[in-house]
């Protein structure tokens, strides 16, 4: 039989490295703060760690903006931290993959700056600059971090495109020189031995030529250029020559981002004979009914469990045998799932238990989000002062100023889904700063440290943590879990999501309570009686007909 590719057996687990653990008491999370804390993530069971951007940056978008991927950012360390990092990592049997930003770079980027100041360099056409209609900009289209995408340049009249902030412009894929530029750097750091590439929005390189007005955004002026960018004409090629010209001659990971995309079309990234990429991170789950309300993730639509279940379940079954899951509820982007998805009050530790039983038995490669693995919840500052996230801060000026607001309605928005939620600093003990730091921390941490940290995780059987463990390992010894089929269950039930898993020897099923309300489950007939191989509570009720209690999690192997 053909061999098993390493990832499919692997967890990841991803840091934030602003936010992880500080060395030298500046508040700000580094690489040294990293390597000390190897042997938690060594004992917790994962195998491979990735980094959000690590190369310097004047952190418009704390290291999504790069202006030199060749430098560490100071901030985190030096290169020779790197390097002990990446040692001290393998050593320990972990990889290390990185963050590859190249839809845009830094507007401080060597390049843009001779782009946009001389329009006949040589480097002027690896951004896209467009004359624009009238003084007008070419499009309407709205920019991720609100405001529009094209940016005025009064030197030249011109305007460049970015698709992010004005200090993130895109680079021109269509531009060899660009591509080669992007492979070279992508070697540089796989020929130091990096393990793989996470890859930013890397369904945004190939725009439409012609740059059409997008469609029209509910109470908008601006206009939505999605169907112009997003999965655009020339992606896959770009990606196969990455694929050909780079990637192909190591043993690394890949994992494409890409908003946007559905089963059938993430089967082109990720499709087994494709050439392209390992796996993709979807978004279906967690925009579920943003593009249904105005303002989109800032109303925060309810969310209900057949919506999520009909959406993952999608990808369980549609990928199978063809391309290869990513599985998470929580990145750097989201609130915390225990918030959003569980009960972070009286059922934090169970609901927290429930989502990561369901999560780590579905097909696919796992990613843990620091901190998932305590419970870590959502936070809530009293004012908008306290955040730092370029994407809430615009947010917050355009539905004050443009849509007339309140506060408090923004701020809930902001509580429930803004991207800071996820960035708070790692909770490691209960002493001052969480342990995160012995200065002032670049942002507040979340007050819940004392009763959620990693210290009193460890020491407590019945954690977050433990379970988080034990579910890592059960999975890496049951085969079915990384071969076997998908069958949802129950589709429509409001509050259980289950499903069978199978290999043909194996039958597993997996049954997640999302609800603080007890709950009667009968049993599909060949699970009465099997053995309970996982249970976030210290008893099961009932045989056929079990009493599930609040936000109970359950796997049970057939007969
Ligand atoms: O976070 C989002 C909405 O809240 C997404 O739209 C997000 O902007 C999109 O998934 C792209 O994210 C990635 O690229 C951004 C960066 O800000 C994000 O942190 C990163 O994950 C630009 O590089
Ligand atoms: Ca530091």
């Amino acid at each position: 039989p053909p061999a098993i590719p390493w990832w499919k057996d692997a967890v990841v687990y991803q840091i934030y490295p602003r936010s992880f653990q500080d060395s030298n008491g500046d508040g700000i999370g580094d690489l040294r703060g990293i390597i000390r804390r190897l042997d938690y993530l060594k004992r917790l069971g994962v195998d491979v760690l990735w980094l959000s951007p690590i190369f310097a940056s004047p952190n418009d978008d704390n290291g999504y903006d790069i202006s030199d991927y060749r430098a560490i950012m100071p901030e985190f360390g030096t290169m020779a931290d790197f390097e002990e990092l990446l040692r001290e990592a393998h050593a320990r049997g972990l990889k290390i993959m990185l963050d590859l930003v190249v839809n845009h770079t830094s507007d401080e980027h060597p390049w843009f700056i001779e782009s946009r100041t001389d329009p006949r360099s040589a480097r002027r056409d690896y951004y896209i600059w467009k004359k624009g209609r009238d003084g007008q900009p070419p499009t309407r289209w709205q920019s991720f971090f609100s405001g529009p995408v094209w940016e005025k340049d009064e030197k030249s009249g011109e305007f460049y495109l970015h698709l992010f902030s004005r200090k993130q412009p895109d680079l021109n894929w269509e531009n060899p020189a660009v591509r080669r530029e992007v492979h070279d750097l992508v070697r540089f750091w796989l020929d130091k031995g990096v393990d793989g590439w996470r890859m930013d929005t890397i369904n945004m390189l190939s725009k439409h030529p012609d740059y059409p007005e997008g469609r029209p955004i509910p109470g908008a002026t601006l206009t939505d250029g999605g169907p112009y960018f997003l999965n655009g004409p020339r992606i896959h090629e770009f990606i196969q020559e990455l694929h050909r010209e780079v990637l192909a001659h190591y043993d690394v990971m890949t994992v494409g981002e890409t908003p946007g995309v559905t089963p059938a079309e993430g089967a082109l990234y990720c499709g087994a004979e494709r050439g392209e990429l390992n796996m993709i991170f979807h978004f279906e789950h967690v925009f579920l009914g943003d593009d249904t309300v105005e303002h989109g993730k800032w109303s925060n639509p309810p969310l209900t469990l057949p919506g999520i279940k009909r959406v993952l379940a999608r990808w369980q079954t549609e990928l199978h045998g063809r391309g290869w899951n990513s599985l998470y509820w929580d990145n750097h982007d989201q609130p915390r799932a225990v918030s959003r998805f569980g009960n972070d009050r009286e059922y934090r530790v169970e609901s927290a238990k429930m989502l990561c039983t369901v999560l780590l038995f579905m097909q696919g490669t796992p990613y843990i989000y620091q901190g998932q693995e305590l419970g870590m919840t959502n936070v809530s500052f009293e004012s908008i002062e306290h955040y730092k996230d370029i994407e809430t801060l615009n947010a917050y000026k355009v539905l004050r100023d443009e849509h007339g607001w309140d506060t408090a309605r923004i701020l809930a928005g902001v509580y429930a889904r803004g991207r800071d939620n996820a960035r708070t600093p790692m909770h490691w003990s209960r002493e001052k700063n969480a342990g995160f730091t012995e200065g002032t921390p670049w942002l507040a941490l979340n007050p819940n440290y004392p009763d959620i940290n990693a210290e009193a995780a460890e020491a407590d059987p019945r954690s977050v943590w433990h379970h988080y463990r034990d579910v890592i390992a059960l999975r890496k010894a049951l085969p079915v879990v990384r071969d076997g089929t998908f069958t949802l269950l129950d589709a429509e039930h409001p509050t259980v999501f289950s499903y069978i898993r199978n290999d043909g020897h194996t039958r597993l099923l997996v049954v997640g309570h999302f609800s603080g309300q007890p709950e009667t489950y009968r049993l599909p007939e060949e699970f009465v009686g099997g053995e309970v191989l996982s249970n976030n509570y210290p008893s099961l009720e009932g045989t056929r007909e079990l009493q599930l209690r609040p936000y109970q999690a359950l796997v049970l192997r057939a007969r």
